[in-house]
C-alpha cells in the first residue's frame, strides 16, 4: 500500500467574497498536529526535498502558486503537482520525496506530526532503500515495530503498533491508531480510528471501541462476570466504549458495559454500570461527579445550560446531555 495520497479539503464560500479552507488535526488531516512550517521565495531553478523521514507524517498544501512533487515508496515513482490550496498530499514514513519547478508566487504550507528531529530524516538514497526493504515495517501501510506480532490483516493506513504487541488474526483496528507497548488484542475486537491505546492494556473477545477513545495506562477490561476456570460462557460480554471517550490510567471497566460518548473515567476508578454520554465518573463502584465537554475541560452550568470554557453548550434531554 502507498503511503501517500492527495488529499481534497472543502472550499468554504464563493468566488464573489473568496475561500476559506480549514485543516483540523485528526479529521482532515490524518494525524496530531506538533508543527507548522512553510516554504516561499523558492527560485524556480532549485530543487529541495531528496529524504524520506522514519516516522514523520506530513501534509504539503501549496497554499499560493504550483510545484511538483516527486514521490517515490521504493516501488513506485509518481510525480504530482500541487497548485490547488484546497489540495494536499500526505506523505507518510518511508517516502523519498523530491520538490522540483517551483513558481516564483510559490508558498508551501506543511503540517507535520513532530517536532524537527534531523534524526528523522533519510537523506542518502540508498540509505532510504536499505531502510523500507530491510524489514517489513512499512510493507501494509502502517507501522509495526520489529518486536511486535500482528496477525490481523485488518489494520487501518497510519497505524502505529509498537514493541511487544501482539494483535490476533480476527482483531479489526482503524486508522491512524497508536498502540503502544504491550499491548494484547483478542480477536473479537473491533477499534475505531484515532484511537490510543496506552502501555499494558489487554483487551479481550467482545470489546468494541469507537473512534478517538483515549485507553490510558493499565485499563482493565472484564468480559466475563462470573469467572471460572476453564469454564467457557457461551458468549462473553459485550463492552461496548464510544466516541471520544477517556479511560484513565488503571480504571476497570466491568464485562457488559456501556460508555457513552466523551466520558471521562477517572484514573483508578472501577466502572460497574453504564455511563451516560459527557459525564465524569471516579471511584469504586463509580459515580458521576460532573460532565465534561467534547474537548475534555469540566462543564459549569449556569441555569439549564452546561458552558465550557471552549465556547460549546449543552443542555438535558431525557436524562441525557446534548449539544446545542
Ligand atoms: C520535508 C519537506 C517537504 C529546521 O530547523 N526546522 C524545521 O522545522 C525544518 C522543516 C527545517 N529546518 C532546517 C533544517 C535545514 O537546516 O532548515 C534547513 C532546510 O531544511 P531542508 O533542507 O530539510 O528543507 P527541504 O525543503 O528540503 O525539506 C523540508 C523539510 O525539512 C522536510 O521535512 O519533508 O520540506
Amino acid at each position: 500500500m502507498k503511503n501517500y495520497r492527495k488529499l481534497e479539503f472543502e472550499k468554504i464560500g464563493e468566488q464573489k467574497r473568496g475561500f476559506i479552507t480549514a485543516l483540523e488535526q485528526n479529521k482532515n488531516i490524518p494525524f496530531h498536529i506538533k508543527r507548522v512550517y512553510y516554504n516561499y521565495f523558492t527560485p524556480a531553478d532549485v530543487s529541495r526535498g531528496y529524504h524520506a523521514h522514519k516516522r514523520l507524517k506530513q501534509v504539503l498544501v501549496c497554499i499560493s502558486g504550483s510545484l511538483k512533487v516527486k514521490v517515490d515508496d521504493g516501488n513506485d515513482v509518481e510525480e504530482l503537482k500541487l497548485n490547488n490550496p484546497n489540495e494536499g498530499l500526505y506523505i507518510g514514513p518511508g517516502v523519498w520525496h523530491e520538490m522540483h519547478d517551483y513558481s516564483e508566487d510559490v508558498v508551501l504550507l506543511v503540517l507535520a506530526s513532530d517536532y524537527y528531529n534531523e534524526e528523522d530524516y533519510l537523506r542518502d538514497y540508498d540509505e532510504f532503500i536499505d531502510y523500507i526493504k530491510n524489514d517489513d515495517k512499512f510493507s501494509d501501510g502502517y507501522f509495526k515495530h520489529d518486536k511486535a506480532i500482528v496477525d490481523s490483516k485488518d489494520i487501518g493506513e497510519e497505524t502505529s503498533v509498537w514493541g511487544f504487541s501482539h494483535i490476533l488474526a480476527e482483531a479489526k483496528l482503524g486508522k491512524n491508531c497508536n498502540v503502544c507497548e504491550h499491548v494484547f488484542i483478542e480477536n473479537d475486537v473491533v477499534i475505531g480510528d484515532n484511537v490510543t491505546i496506552k502501555n499494558g492494556v489487554y483487551i479481550w473477545d467482545g470489546i468494541r471501541i469507537s473512534d478517538d477513545v483515549f485507553v490510558g495506562p493499565n485499563v482493565t477490561f472484564v468480559n466475563d462476570n462470573h469467572p471460572r476456570s476453564k469454564q467457557y460462557p457461551d458468549k462473553f460480554e459485550k463492552t461496548i466504549i464510544n466516541k471520544g471517550s477517556s479511560l484513565g490510567a488503571n480504571s476497570t471497566i466491568l464485562g457488559g458495559i456501556e460508555i457513552g460518548k466523551y466520558v471521562t473515567v477517572g484514573a483508578g476508578t472501577v466502572v460497574t454500570k453504564n455511563v451516560k454520554p459527557y459525564e465524569i465518573v471516579v471511584g469504586n463502584p463509580s459515580h458521576k461527579i460532573g460532565y465534561n465537554c467534547q474537548c475534555g475541560q469540566r462543564l459549569s452550568r449556569e441555569n439549564q445550560t452546561y458552558k465550557c470554557k471552549c465556547g460549546k453548550e449543552y443542555k438535558k434531554s431525557e436524562g441525557k446531555l446534548k449539544r446545542i
